[in-house]
């Protein structure tokens, strides 16, 4: 028999990297141009099975706006989250060099170290990019994060992401004892 998980996990970084056309991709495997922008925070929820670990995940994805306005959206949104995805917009180089501070805000708020993966999306936009793959895996690899080049519009790599994540969370849980060890 399988091994059942749930975890929730936030979705991270600047406005417009792609956090709701990937929530939405993978959740709903489409992708709508048309979607609402975000208003505060929203989830979606999605059950997965990962074959080679024998394992199903319930997925709660927390999708949050660029720019919160209220603290209090804030706060619910990182309550609890076991992981995360950490995107930047691989032609904009501002996005990129501003997930080091979405890793410090979600490390805070959560109160300790999680699980992230570093995110590199829109590389279906090749000709207009400004951050080379080596630059996001050296930062990845800085901070022992993982490492993917998605896109939400072709939809390359988006369940690649997740599935990492996933698997990461599950070490992480494994590897957590539930009472003292003594
Ligand atoms: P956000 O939730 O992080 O703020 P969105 O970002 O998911 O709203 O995406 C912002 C814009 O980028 C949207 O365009 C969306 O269609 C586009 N986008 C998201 N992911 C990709 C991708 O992988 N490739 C390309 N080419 N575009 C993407 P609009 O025009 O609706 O603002
Ligand atoms: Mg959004």
């Amino acid at each position: 028999m399988s091994a059942e998980y749930r975890f929730k996990i936030v979705m991270l970084g600047d406005g417009a990297v792609g956090k709701t056309a990937m929530t939405t991709r993978f959740t709903q495997d489409y992708f709508d141009a048309d979607y609402k922008r975000t208003i505060g925070a929203d989830f979606a929820v999605k059950r997965l099975e990962i074959p080679d670990i024998d394992a199903l995940v319930t997925l709660q994805c927390w999708d949050l706006a660029g720019q919160p306005r209220f603290e209090f959206v804030r706060q619910g949104f990182y309550r609890g989250a076991r992981g995360g995805l950490l995107l930047y917009d691989v032609t904009r180089r501002r996005t990129f060099l501003n997930i080091d501070n979405w890793k410090d805000e979600t490390f805070t708020n959560v109160g300790k170290e999680i699980p992230l993966v570093v995110v590199a999306n829109k590389v279906d936009l090749e000709e207009s990019r400004a951050v080379s793959t080596k630059e996001g895996k050296a930062y990845a690899k800085e901070h022992e994060f993982l490492y993917v080049e998605s896109s939400a519009l072709t939809g390359e790599n988006v369940e690649e992401a997740y599935v990492k994540l996933c698997k990461r969370m599950i070490k992480e849980a494994k590897g957590t004892p539930r009472e003292p060890a003594f």
